[in-house]
């Protein structure tokens, strides 16, 4: 089966490009000749992971997934959840890491969890994988690799953020990782 993976974050596509392997071909956006600025209003992970490929579905018939994702900061009420890819108003990581420090503080519940919720559009089917991965925030950033809040979070049971693992490493243990192998698996069992 070939699927479209309605993202423009070129960090996702290579995250979940490594964990299917070979068992299923991604098509990039770029490759079947879209640009569009897909719409994303929506509340909740569910709702903006359902508006993507649902976009993407309706517009260009090509069967298809999305991943919505982000940060839920537990003493912050589970912000920035869907806002993570814009919570200083801007897509500027530097200002959004900045903003979650400062809110956070000296607080002393550092406690977060990483969501993925990813919409795999087969037809008029919708069906939804989620992956969580339970962690904490730390006092300040810690190593340059990933993207997004990988250098704030510390996933539970390890001493290194996900920004000081290798690629591999985070994709054995991540949201996305685990949504992407319910995914796959789906897509074994069905096809
Ligand atoms: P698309 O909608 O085009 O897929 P996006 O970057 O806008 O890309 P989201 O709306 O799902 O994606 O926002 C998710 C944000 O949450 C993302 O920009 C990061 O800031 C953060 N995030 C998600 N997964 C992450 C991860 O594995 N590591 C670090 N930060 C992550």
């Amino acid at each position: 089966i070939e699927l479209v993976f309605a993202t423009n974050n070129l960090h996702k596509l290579e995250e979940v490009q490594a964990v299917v392997g070979d068992q299923f071909r991604i098509l990039t956006l770029a490759e079947i000749g879209c640009t569009d600025e897909i719409p994303e209003t929506g509340n909740t992970f569910e709702a903006n992971a359902s508006q993507k490929s649902s976009y993407l579905y309706d517009k260009y018939g090509y069967d298809c997934f999305a991943d919505d994702s982000g940060l839920e900061v537990l003493a912050l009420g589970n912000e920035p959840g869907v806002y993570s890819a814009r919570y200083s108003g801007t897509r500027d990581m530097q200002k959004n890491i900045d903003l979650l420090l400062q809110r956070l503080g000296n607080q002393s519940d550092r406690r977060a969890r990483f969501r993925t919720v990813i919409s795999l559009r087969v037809g008029k089917a919708e069906h939804f994988f989620e992956g969580t991965v339970e962690g904490s925030i730390g006092f300040e950033r810690r190593g340059d690799g990933g993207f997004g809040y990988d250098p704030l979070f510390t996933p539970h049971g390890h001493s290194r953020t996900f920004a000081q693992m290798s690629a591999a490493e985070k994709n054995t243990i991540s949201h996305r990782a685990i949504a992407v192998a319910k995914l796959a698996e789906f897509l074994k069992t069905t096809y």
